[in-house]
Parts: structure tokens; sequence; C-alpha cells
């Protein structure tokens, strides 16, 4: 697929950039035209992961980008996590989601919570994608409720054992690593590093799925896995644990649906100047122009968004009520947007010449997974009431 991508900037936004920032995202931007956008509709359409991007990805500074540099990551701001994340899921939610479960689920509960041995021991290598993670929260029967989980472990001297299972995981089929969140004895949450080859811990795929087809999605299975103490992650407990990481990673999907609509604009715009209905481009048309001014000015006010959030959080004062509003409108707003631009190619805009039908598929996942639609908007409804309504 030839990638002819303009980022549109109606409001100047890169006046709020710093250089290092406009580096970073000049530098993703081309390593997505050059090495995903090619290549990334043949790997969805086979339901493939692109596993070769993996190395890359961790070249270009991908995973863990605003962990400290003494631990292998880049040691950013959170501005630039989120300018890579709207840059590479420009590309392809699938890879997104790898960086961003790499980054916000792996290697920042290990900084976060983790032993100093066990940063060590993780964190430089998950940087280069030397070895890969996945983190195992949903159960089939716990998904916008994970507090209810089951899975569970029972100490054994210098090991726990660990039972249960996991579902819907990204990255799962070939991590080498899965953060797992499950209760002790006591039905207190602790994160378990699980390693692969671990006796009683398996990995199957998902198969058959619409969306997201160029992500790998597996389950976890522990049937009696002995795991030893030293992987539990000592520095946090309880359900506050997974949501921080949880905080992490939704704020750079607000990020990430930016670059989807951004693709999806930038394509329904080219496409309508060059496609001559009744005698003119349909751009001249009123109808199409009412689409586009539209889609620019939702991708404009998300902008602005994910721009103060993100000072938010440089600045450790983003609320996750904050972080659950950015999520919820961007990805909504991304959903819209993909919506109208495939309207816009008409018959061309179901097929793979474009981007736009992959894009529409694969935010039916983003906007269920990191906390569905619904379940953002209680959080918003619970932070403005103080009532629970879960
Ligand atoms: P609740 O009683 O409200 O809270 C339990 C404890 O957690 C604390 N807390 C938080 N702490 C840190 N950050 C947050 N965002 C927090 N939200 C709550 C809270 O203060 C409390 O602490 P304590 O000390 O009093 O115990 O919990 P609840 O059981 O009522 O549930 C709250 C709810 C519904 C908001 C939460 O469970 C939720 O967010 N559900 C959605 C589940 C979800 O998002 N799952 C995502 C799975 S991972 C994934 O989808 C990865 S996709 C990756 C990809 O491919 O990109
Ligand atoms: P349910 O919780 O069963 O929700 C079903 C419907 O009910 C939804 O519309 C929901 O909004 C609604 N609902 C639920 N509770 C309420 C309520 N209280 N009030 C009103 N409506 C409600 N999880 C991981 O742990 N790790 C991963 O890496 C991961 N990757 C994923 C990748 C993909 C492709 C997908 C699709 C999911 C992934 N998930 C992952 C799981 C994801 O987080 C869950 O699917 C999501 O949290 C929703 O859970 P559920 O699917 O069980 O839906």
């Amino acid at each position: 697929m030839h990638d002819n991508f303009t980022s549109p900037d109606f409001y100047q936004i890169d006046d709020l950039l710093s250089e290092e920032h406009k580096l970073i995202r000049e530098s993703t931007r081309q390593w997505v035209s050059k090495s995903v956008s090619p290549i990334i509709e043949d790997y969805a359409q086979k339901a493939e992961f692109p596993k070769h991007l993996i190395k890359e990805l961790g070249e270009i500074g991908a995973f863990g980008p605003y962990i400290p540099e003494k631990y292998g990551g880049a040691g950013l701001d959170q501005i630039s996590y989120g300018i890579m994340m709207q840059e590479i899921e420009r590309g392809d939610s699938g890879i997104r989601s790898t960086a961003s479960v790499q980054s916000s689920l792996v290697m920042y509960p290990i900084w976060k919570f983790g032993s100093e041995d066990q940063k060590e021991k993780f964190l430089p290598k998950l940087a280069t994608g030397e070895m890969m993670g996945c983190f195992g929260l949903t159960e089939p029967d716990h998904g916008s409720n994970p507090g209810g989980m089951i899975t569970n472990f029972k100490d054994d001297g210098d090991h726990v054992i660990l039972n249960g299972s996991k579902m819907w995981i990204s990255n799962s089929p070939f991590a080498d690593i899965a953060v797992v969140w499950a209760k002790d004895e006591n039905k207190r949450i602790h994160g378990v590093i699980v390693e692969r080859g671990m006796e009683g811990f398996s990995t199957p795929e998902t198969h058959n799925k619409w969306s997201l087809r160029a992500s790998s999605t597996g389950e976890l299975i522990f049937d009696n896995v002995k795991v030893p103490k030293e992987n539990i992650l000592p520095g946090k407990s309880g359900l506050g644990a997974p949501l921080m990481c949880l905080d992490s990673a939704r704020y750079g999907i607000s990020w990430g649906a930016i670059g989807v609509a951004m693709d999806c604009y930038n394509t329904a715009l080219k496409y309508s100047l060059e496609r001559v209905q009744f005698g003119k481009p349909i751009a001249a048309k009123q109808l199409q122009q009412k689409k586009l001014a539209e889609m620019l000015t939702e991708i404009t006010k998300a902008q602005l968004l994910s721009w103060k959030l993100g000072n938010l959080k440089n600045n450790n004062k983003a609320s996750s009520a904050q972080i659950s509003l950015a999520k919820r409108n961007n990805v909504d707003m991304a959903v819209n947007i993909a919506r109208e631009a495939r309207q816009v190619l008409g018959g061309m805009g179901i097929t793979g010449e474009y981007s736009i039908m992959r894009h529409m598929m694969n935010l039916e996942s983003v906007i269920t997974y990191e906390g569905t639609h619904d379940i953002h908007l209680l959080i918003l409804g619970h932070d403005i009431t103080g009532h629970n309504a879960f």
C-alpha cells in the first residue's frame, strides 16, 4: 500500500511541541511509512502478526519510551510517548497494541512495582524486544469487572502454585513472560511474572477475529504452575495496581486514536479531491465538505485534549477520570471518522486498497479493550456524582 500521509494541524498545535517531540514524530512517522504501511494490509488479510517488526519497534524506542535509560528505556516524557503511539496507530492499531502493551502493561508494572532484581533482569531485554511480554487481567467471566477474578495462587514454600485462566490477551501466543494478576489466599490481588516454559503454563491463540487481525491474541492457562516467589511484584497489591497500568495504556490510546483518525481523514480528503462525479470532484459537494469539516473539527479537539492530558501526566496531575474522558472521547471520535471516511470513498472504501476499513474494524477492539466505552462513562459518572453505578 502506498503511504502518502500528510498530517492535519489546523490549530498550529505543532507550536505546542518541542523540537524533540517533532523529531520523534518525524522519525516514527518515517518508520511507519517504510516498514508498516507497505505490508500491513497483507498481514491483516492473513490474520498474522508481523513478528519481524518487533526488533524494529525496539530500535525506534517504542518499547518503554518513558522508562528511565538506566533500565534500557528512552527516558522521554509523556507527550513523546503519546506522539509515538499516534504515529504507530496511524499505521495499524495492532502494532500500537504491541508497543503499548509492552510499554505500559509489562514494563511499567515491573518498573513501578518490581524489585531491583526484577527490573534489572527484565526491563533491558523488554526495551529492545529481545524479550516480549503480555498482560493478563481479563478472565472468561470477568472482563469489565476484573476485581471478581478467580485466578489465584497458594503458598508452597519458596514457590506459589498458580491456577486459573485469562482470555483476550494481546501477544500471549508468542510472549516470553506474562504479567498476570491473581489473588492470594487472602483474596488480595498481586502481579506475578509467569515465564514461558514453566510447567502447566500454556498460551493458545484465539482465531477468527474480524478486528485487530494483524495482532496476535490468545489465552493464558495456569494448571498448577509453580512460580518462584521472587517473581511476585513486591511494590503494590490490590486492584489499584493493574488499574494504574491501565491508566498509562489508556492515555497512550487517546493519542493512538488520533493517528487512526488522521489517516482516515487524510485518505478521504485526497480521494474526494480526485474522484469526479456529476462533472466535479466530490470535494466540491456540500455533503462531502460537511463530513470533512466535522472530521477536522473533531481531530483538532482531540489533539488539544491529549496534549493537555500529556502535560498533566508530565506533572503527575492527571486523574484516572481525566484519562477515561480522553480514551473514551478520542476512540469514539476515531470510530465515527472511520465510518464517515469510508463512505466518502464509496465502494472503494470497502477494499484493502485503502486503510480505512481495516482501521474501522480495528477500532471495534480499541473501543472495547482497556475499558469499554460504557465503563469509561461510568468512571466519569462516578467522579462527577460520587455515586458508583457499575
Ligand atoms: P474500585 O472499587 O473502584 O477500585 C478498586 C481499587 O482500585 C483503586 N482504583 C484505581 N487505582 C489506580 N488507578 C485507577 N484508575 C483506579 N481506579 C480505581 C480504587 O481506589 C480502589 O483502591 P482501594 O485501595 O480502595 O482498594 O473497583 P471496581 O471493582 O468497582 O472497578 C472499577 C472499574 C470498573 C473502573 C475497573 O475495574 C475497570 O476499569 N474496569 C475495566 C476493565 C479494563 O479496563 N480491563 C482492561 C484489561 S487490559 C486490556 O484491555 C489490554 S488491551 C491492550 C492492547 O492490546 O492495547
Ligand atoms: P463485558 O465486561 O462482558 O461487557 C459486555 C458489555 O456489557 C459491554 O458493552 C460493557 O460495556 C457492558 N457492561 C459491563 N459492565 C457494565 C455495567 N456495570 N453497566 C453497564 N454496562 C456494562 N485484556 C487483558 O487483560 N489483556 C490484554 O492484553 C487484552 N487484549 C485484548 C485484545 C482484544 C483484541 C480484545 C477484544 C480484548 C482484549 N482484552 C485484554 C480484554 C478487554 O479488556 C475486555 O474485552 C474488556 O475489558 C471488556 O470485557 P468483556 O469483553 O468481558 O466484556
